[in-house]
């Protein structure tokens, strides 16, 4: 008997076809994201050179006082994006909110945190939103008239074109609406070495993730890429600030999806995903040009990854 195949998401066969055929050949950072390849980022995680998760975290911790006096009283926290988050308890325990509303694309990792933070905080509502964040959410009417919260760790901003970052956060402040906080946090901008190094570890375990995206693609829309021709790259984009992540082909090669060849001769590439690091002004400048108004920002000693917080204040007639 044949096991029932996953799904295959439409979008994703659509992505792929699309960005495929682009004159710089791309697919959209997101689907780097299946199950196994989230087991991969969560490994990444863990490595010594990717310094992002081990520095927020921390920052996280030892700050949390100061930001929890800040962000949020009698608030509901709005989380984007929550995935497997082990960053959403540290704000929990410290602001003890008067709910907690996380929203996430993928419904059984949604089930699966909304179960965890249950568990460990029984006494704050949960209000879980399966949705995309970057299209329209609906949140429970349980939170209106609450002060909002909204919390998007991870530097997964940093996913984003700088022009792509500010619809996003417009489209926040949207969505918390006028007089909400946001807690954000953004990777910063550091000496080449480390950051190749954060996004090309020697143990392999980046390439893995980015290769899997192949993988994924032969799998869930029955191509035939020879992956072996393709190998994992990382490169810091100076002029764009950012690091990028690309599959390039070590030889000529070419593959068939939904009947549309595709030809890629040695030393093309496939652009994975963008990882913009910003500087402290940037940043906060990223923030104002979104509608949020910086009004404190942490960072660690070294100055490696910094945590901001932004309100969405009223817009001002002038100057
Ligand atoms: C989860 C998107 C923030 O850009 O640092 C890590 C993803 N890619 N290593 C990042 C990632 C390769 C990560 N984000």
């Amino acid at each position: 008997m044949l096991k029932t195949p996953e799904a295959v998401d439409p979008a994703f066969r659509a992505d792929v076809l699309t960005g495929l055929a682009e004159p710089i050949p791309s697919i959209p950072a997101r689907w780097l994201y299946d199950l196994r390849g989230s087991e991969l980022f969560d490994d990444i995680t863990r490595l010594d050179s990717y310094y992002p998760t081990r520095t927020e975290t921390a920052l996280l911790k030892t700050r949390m006082p100061e930001i929890a006096a800040l962000a949020c009283h009698d608030c509901a926290i709005v989380e984007f994006g929550s995935g497997s988050s082990t960053k959403t308890p540290l704000l929990l325990e410290a602001m003890r909110p008067r709910a907690y509303v996380p929203i996430d694309i993928s419904g059984d990792y949604l089930r699966e945190s909304a179960a965890r933070v249950d568990a460990q905080f029984p006494t704050i509502p949960v209000h879980a939103v399966e949705a995309d964040f970057t299209k329209e959410v609906v949140l429970s009417s349980a939170v209106d008239g609450m002060p909002r919260l909204g919390f998007f760790p991870g530097s997964t901003i940093g996913n984003f074109v700088p022009r792509s970052a500010t619809d996003l956060l417009r489209h926040f402040r949207d969505i918390l609406g006028v007089g909400s906080k946001l807690l954000i946090g953004m990777d910063r901008v550091k000496p080449v070495e480390r950051l190749i190094a954060a996004y090309d570890d020697p143990q392999g375990v980046t390439a893995e993730f980015n290769l899997n995206l192949l993988h994924r693609i032969n799998r869930e829309l029955g191509a035939d890429i020879d992956i072996d021709a393709f190998v994992h790259q990382a490169r810091w984009h100076d002029m764009n600030s950012r690091v990028e992540m690309h599959l390039v082909a070590t030889r000529d090669t070419s593959f068939t999806i939904d009947g549309q060849r595709f030809v890629f001769a040695m030393g093309d590439s496939i652009h994975t995903e963008n990882s913009h690091k910003y500087g402290s002004r940037g940043a906060r400048m990223l923030l104002l040009a979104g509608g949020w108004t910086p009004l404190a920002e942490w960072t660690d000693e070294a100055g490696d990854f910094a945590v901001i917080l932004g309100e969405a204040q009223r817009n001002r007639f002038a100057p």
